[in-house]
């Protein structure tokens, strides 16, 4: 084979190396995020004085609560969708419900399809997203606008409780595939939705219906004390003190706003002028002042946002485009990294597989908030970047691919100058198409370890562990360890226990194959456990709590198991958990990806994310795509970025308390920077 680019599967390499200009700009509509709290009721019931036909304000008695009722004639109390999605059209793809209500008492065989809200086309019955009470159940109505227009899909909670005429108060969280329900902060309930994600769902010219479903027959017959749209899935979570609610339903005490005979209040309470005591503890207000949620928690109205410690949590809410970064070629890896007493700097891994000879890659460094190019660095085939301090010094490893599978490359580790303020060659390492350099150290010395992809037609070949010899200032070669078309190597501890695991993508016949763990004792890396990837090119290590995990990116289906060659970029990617007692990784979660090559973990106030690099990014489906860490839902996708580019590599960053990520675009010259707004 004399293109050394050209390596079976052919699909593969395109994968990474491939430099095709990406068609710009997405004729999306604009989904909706960034949203405060909605109060519903408060945008079809916009005036206390003037109450819509049908619509009425009434105190009750037993909860010493305003709250509002609706006769027949309110069939017809709607405002239009975009008086609450103003900048945006596609309803959230994550979002909570906050319902505060009382049924007439044993109501449940007689409350049949009572509609508390619906989002509906102005012209149709049709009911894209819906919420009703039906013989003893809470039923959630939806629909996937991307595969199956029209359609009305159902998920059915069974809870009787609620029909008893006294307040409950019952939080619905959807996310992606999941809506789970919570009613008077107890457990959780789950169901799975079946649609896609994201489900697009069209808000223009729809109108959300308040108690009504447009028919006389699907009136709301209880009563209605708040209704809440929240951005986010978890407003249970939130609302819900971790201390179990003594009296979990709303109970005599818990508002106290002085009733006004025939005259309605003029403004709701204020949470301050509410009780909440110890008893009354989970019992949640809506704060009109603020449109903040507030809760009671032992015997304290907090902000829900207050709740997970004394200083407020950050909570991701959208991605926002921050920083095109324009690269002389298509960039495969980028590296983030601190110089002491000089800043934030980024090294971009760029190649362009149409020029076979050595390119410049760039480093730069983030001045006035934005990267600017700082330095470039020849390379060959640039495929990752390391950086690492040995005594205070920093230096900067590159894997080169270099120009020909039958040759040998030279990977390349710099050195920052303090005096020149620049990187120069320190070390030249000979490496046979190395993908990935891994830096670690045990016990205070410090080792790298190469990835070497093939030698010629060879892809089982050895990779080398490197240890930084005090005497001679260099490093040295300790231990090869034989992989096959080795990706990346990715190093983490376990307690004082020190392990690698490598990614294998291929053996020749098949990207199925083994990759395996090894740890590290006496000196050298021992062979630990296998586990089966399908074109693995990276590992992530995510630690949640005590939790261990372990994420493969398998990027390619190729060998027999699909001789049909079918979707071959779409495979599960799967996240192992650590068994501390079996000492084995054990399968935790499967999630399909589309042409993923990289994970990258990071996280934003209590959350932890998982991204996944979608290489090819071909169609609006197959966007790189965020999963936030939920618990017992295990990853769920959160956001789906159809606006970012291609890319191979995703890092995140932290700068003057704003998180950023950063992607590398091996397809074009043009890669991004993310700005995390958070709320
Ligand atoms: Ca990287
Ligand atoms: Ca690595
Ligand atoms: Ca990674
Ligand atoms: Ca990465």
């Amino acid at each position: 084979m004399t293109d050394s680019w050209t390596m079976v599967p052919v699909g593969f390499i395109v994968l990474v190396l491939l430099c095709v200009l990406q068609a710009e700009g997405q004729s999306f509509p604009k989904a909706c995020t960034a949203l405060r709290p909605i109060y519903l009721i408060g945008n079809a019931v916009p005036d206390r004085y003037q109450l819509p036909r049908g619509v009425n304000l009434i105190y009750d008695d037993e909860g010493y609560v305003h709250a509002f009722s609706f006769s027949k004639q309110a069939q017809t109390l709607r405002f239009p969708a975009s008086n609450i999605l103003t900048r945006c059209s596609i309803f959230p793809e994550e979002f909570s419900i906050l319902v505060t209500l009382k049924l007439p008492p044993n109501s449940v065989e007689s409350i049949d399809n009572e509609y508390i809200f619906a989002l509906m086309p102005e012209q149709s019955l049709e009911v894209k997203l819906g919420l009703r009470l039906s013989k003893g159940r809470i039923i959630f109505d939806y629909t996937d606008y991307k595969t199956t227009p029209g359609t009305k899909r159902t998920s059915v909670f069974k809870v009787a409780d609620i029909f008893d005429g006294k307040w409950h108060t019952f939080v619905l969280t959807v996310t992606a595939k999941i809506v789970g329900l919570r009613v008077d902060c107890k457990e959780q309930k789950y169901q799975k939705l079946r649609r896609s994600f994201p489900a697009w769902l069209n808000t223009t010219n729809n109108n959300v219906h308040i108690a009504n479903g447009k028919t006389l027959t699907n009136q709301f017959s209880g009563l209605l004390k708040q209704l809440i749209l929240l951005p986010g899935s978890d407003a249970s979570r939130l609302a819900c003190p971790s201390l179990t609610p003594s009296l979990p339903t709303i109970s005599r005490g818990w508002e106290n706003d002085t009733p006004h005979p025939g005259k309605p209040s003029e403004v709701e309470p204020k949470y301050s002028d509410l009780t909440c005591s110890w008893a009354s503890s989970g019992k949640v207000v809506f704060d009109i002042a603020t449109s903040s949620l507030r809760t009671c928690v032992g015997g304290i109205w907090q902000s829900v946002t207050d709740l997970q410690g004394e200083k407020r949590q950050k909570r991701l809410d959208y991605l926002e485009q921050y920083q095109n970064i324009i690269t002389t070629t298509p960039a495969i890896d980028v590296e983030v990294f601190r110089i002491q007493e000089e800043g934030l700097f980024m090294a971009m891994a760029n190649y362009d597989s149409q020029v076979m000879s050595k390119q410049p890659s760039t480093i730069y460094k983030w001045t006035d908030g934005k990267f600017s190019q700082y330095q470039n660095l020849t390379t060959l085939g640039a495929q990752n970047w390391e950086h690492f301090v040995i005594d205070r010094k920093f230096f900067l490893a590159v894997a080169n691919y270099g120009i020909s599978r039958d040759k040998s490359s030279t990977s390349v580790i710099y050195k920052w100058s303090k005096r020149r303020k620049k990187f120069r060659v320190y070390q030249e390492i000979v490496t046979y198409t190395a993908r990935d350099f891994e830096y670690f150290k045990i016990e205070d010395e410090h080792y790298l370890a190469v990835a070497n992809h093939a030698k010629g037609t060879k892809l089982r070949i050895d990779s080398v562990i490197y240890k930084y010899d005090r005497k001679s200032r260099y490093f040295e070669q300790i231990q090869t360890i034989p992989t096959t078309a080795a990706y990346d190597w990715t190093h983490f501890t376990v307690g004082a226990y020190h392990f690698l695991v490598v990614a294998n993508a291929f053996d020749g016949v098949s990207t199925r194959m083994d990759s395996a763990v090894y740890f590290w004792q006496k000196g050298q890396f021992i062979f630990a456990q296998s586990i089966e990837t399908t074109g693995a090119t990276d590992w992530e290590v995510i630690r949640i709590g005590s939790d261990l995990f372990l994420a493969v990116a398998n990027a390619y289906n190729y060998g027999p198991q699909n001789h049909r060659k079918l979707n071959e970029y779409t495979v599960n990617s799967t996240i192992y958990k650590l068994n501390l007692q079996l000492k084995q990784f054990e399968k935790f979660q499967n999630i399909e990806t589309n042409s993923i090559v990289d994970w990258e973990t990071f996280t934003v106030g209590n959350d932890t994310f998982l991204i996944a690099s979608n290489a090819q990014h071909d169609s609006d489906t197959s966007a790189s795509v965020v999963y936030r860490w939920q618990g017992v839902e295990k990853f769920v996708p959160v956001h789906h970025l159809t606006d970012s580019v291609p890319c191979t590599d995703w890092e995140s960053f932290t700068e003057k308390d704003v998180t950023y990520l950063i992607n590398a675009n091996a397809k074009s010259t043009l890669s991004q920077v993310l700005k995390v707004k958070t709320w």
